[in-house]
């Protein structure tokens, strides 16, 4: 598409495709779009395909229509073959050729099944239709306006989203929600009246294997239907619920269902009616079930209206301390949905305790892939190792997040209307990122990370180019976490926009979110014996490591204690001297990054290098503030020179 940048599918990859015989065999609409991926293949590059018998170099095959999304790659006798059941698995083996690419056809005697681990992977996007006064088009957003929405209405031009269901199912997305979980008035009404919008969004990412969802507002039943009550038990609602699914499967017959943030940050929900959390996604639940759909109900539940003079409330407890109560009560097509720490998408949290704590409930982790708290796709950081270690985290030691997710995997989308996607160029390798550790959460991240650099700038980047990337991407969640809030405290932010240090930001703020930093220490006690008692919501051996002080990981020291600045981490440095070094650190490795990235001008189409140069003179300016805020705060809170005698501002 014109204009657009082809991201991880550019021309180029197709090429190995485009110079073959391809046979295609099977019938229905994604094979339509396998054959016409294929067929322009080969008008750009020369091969040819094919629906009958014959001498082939690649044979797609959909052999039934089962509804499952794996499929068996082979190679042999000098032909590559792709079987899958299901018409997804079909599309999916196609893109993993796509990704192959010439290595697909070479070695002979290959053979490997590939199904994906969660059944549903998907992008929460959120998106206002119209523009909001504070949160703008995209709540969250950095990377311009919504690709759905445009002057309060769904943008006629749908290309752009066809462009971007292709750009998903390459890396294995099949779930979209394309309106923000914070359901203004307008937005309201795509559940009814305005429904037709978003099956034409529908209609342009159905050919890549997408389905759609929409977020709705527990108080539908009043502010759309002029009932007196949204009660989940009162018969009346459930009839509105009813009937107002019916007509969304009418528009919509392959609609994924909803997705509901309720008594939460001011959404309603079933507290108004005396009811529990389960009792409202159940009602929903009942009306999607006669048409297969699914609630995603989240369990982003806490108080926001806090003293924080209180220290016994605490916001990390509040999701299990909601839920936990609840597992068993959910019905089999509600799924509640966790973020993945117990706070809000920090740029380090342990994982939430109540994944594996509800082994009743299908539950469906969220990650987020915009940056609110990792640079606003302003800096460089790639969330791969983050989700990668939330992933493989074993809840009782054992069984990991990965497995416990049956509801699924999702992510808060981090795409705009931005040429580039994602605002910043980089920031792209995110959202390839989230679509293959959904599809494989054990899969290696640095070969993910590999593998998008290969396509996104292949094939065969030369290895300058592919090593400095690798550089700059690799350790880049890790740097930004050194120059920002230290050791899990997390915050830190400016409140509101939640860019760019401010320490006390939130810490006299009702939302709960605090760091206790006096002259003698810093950190929440949160452990049992004498603290919040939120250490104690981890199963065995968690609960344990994360009590003491003595065992607590030191990334996690302030997230779960509070302790002098002269304690000793494991490391072997004093709390106060690691804060020192991590930011003088951290700022060190973002101007080593902006110099790989100098070095690399010849090597990157013009328009590319220049946004992300335009980004770190940017990135660097905002971690040298940070460094000089976190370092000069704790300097003054607690009178410890730095041992280097470096400068403190
Ligand atoms: C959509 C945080 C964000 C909000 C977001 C909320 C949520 O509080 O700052 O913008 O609201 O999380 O996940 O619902």
């Amino acid at each position: 598409m014109q204009g657009v940048d082809p991201a991880w599918l550019p021309d180029v990859a197709f090429r190995p495709i485009g110079i073959r015989r391809t046979l295609i065999r099977g019938s229905g609409p994604l094979v339509d779009t396998v054959h016409g991926e294929v067929a322009g293949a080969c008008e750009r590059f020369g091969g040819s395909v094919s629906r009958e018998s014959g001498s082939y170099d690649l044979v797609l095959e959909l052999d039934g229509d089962d509804g499952s999304e794996g499929f068996v790659y082979g190679r042999g006798d000098g032909c590559t073959t792709v079987t899958a059941s299901g018409a997804r698995g079909l599309l999916y083996g196609f893109f993993h050729v796509v990704r192959l690419g010439e290595t697909a056809f070479l070695d002979d005697a290959r053979r490997a099944s590939y199904q994906p681990e969660s059944a549903l992977r998907m992008l929460d996007h959120w998106d206002n239709v119209a523009v909001h006064p504070v949160m703008g088009q995209v709540e969250r957003g950095y990377a311009g306006g919504s690709l759905f929405w445009e002057d309060g209405r769904a943008r006629g031009d749908l290309e752009r989203v066809r462009a971007y269901g292709r750009l998903l199912a390459a890396c294995g997305i099949n779930a979209v929600a394309v309106n923000n979980v914070n359901v203004h008035a307008t937005e309201a009404r795509l559940l009814t009246d305005r429904i037709g919008e978003v099956a034409d969004i529908a209609g342009a990412l159905r050919p890549y294997g997408i389905r759609t969802h929409l977020s709705v507002t527990f108080a539908a039943p009043v502010v759309l239907g002029g009932l007196a009550s949204a009660d989940p038990l009162d018969e009346s609602v459930r009839a509105w619920w009813a009937e107002a699914t019916a007509r969304v499967y009418t528009a919509i017959p392959d609609f994924g269902g909803f997705v509901v943030k309720a008594d939460s940050e001011g959404q309603p929900g079933p507290f108004a009616y005396g009811r529990s959390h389960a009792d409202g996604a159940n009602m929903l639940a009942a009306a999607l079930a006669p048409h297969g759909g699914s609630v995603h109900w989240r369990a982003f539940v806490y108080n926001h209206h806090q003293d924080w003079r209180n220290r016994s409330t605490d916001r990390a407890r509040a999701a299990y301390d909601h839920f936990v109560p609840l597992d068993g009560e959910f019905a089999d097509n509600a799924v509640l949905q966790v973020k993945h720490g117990p706070m809000d998408f920090q740029v380090r949290e342990p994982v939430s305790p109540l994944i594996g704590a509800m082994p009743g409930t299908r539950l469906a982790v969220e990650l987020q892939a915009t940056q609110e708290y990792t640079g606003q796709q302003r800096h460089v950081c790639w969330l791969g190792p983050m989700w990668s270690e939330v992933l493989r985290f074993g809840t009782d030691g054992e069984s990991s997040v990965g497995a416990s997710a049956r509801g699924g995997l999702v992510a808060v989308a981090n795409v705009g209307d931005d040429p580039f996607w994602t605002g910043h160029p980089l920031a792209q390798a995110n959202l390839y990122t989230f679509g293959r550790l959904a599809w494989d959460p054990n899969a290696d991240p640095h070969h993910v990370l590999d593998e998008w650099i290969r396509l996104t700038f292949g094939p065969g980047p030369g290895p300058g180019l592919a090593a400095g990337l690798r550089s700059i991407l690799d350790g880049s969640w890790r740097t930004y976490e050194k120059y920002t809030a230290p050791l899990g405290v997390g915050f830190m932010v400016q409140p509101g926009h939640h860019y760019g240090p401010s320490v006390d930001g939130y810490e006299y703020s009702p939302w709960g979110t605090y760091h206790f930093a006096d002259r003698d220490g810093v950190g929440v006690d949160r452990s049992v014996a004498t603290g919040t008692g939120y250490a104690g919501q981890y199963a065995k051996p968690w609960a344990d490591v994360y009590e003491s002080p003595l065992s607590c990981p030191d990334e996690l020291l302030l997230f779960f204690h509070h302790v002098s600045y002269g304690h000793m981490l494991h490391s072997g440095k004093t709390v106060i001297q690691h804060i020192y070094d991590t930011h003088f650190e951290g700022v060190a490795e973002v101007e080593a990054a902006r110099e790989r990235w100098a070095s690399l001008v010849d090597l990157v189409e013009p328009a590319r290098h220049a946004r992300v140069a335009e980004r770190f003179e940017e990135q660097l300016r905002s971690a040298r503030e940070w460094r000089d805020q976190v370092n000069s705060y704790f300097f003054r809170k607690s009178g410890v020179a730095d041992e280097r005698g470096r400068t403190i501002y």
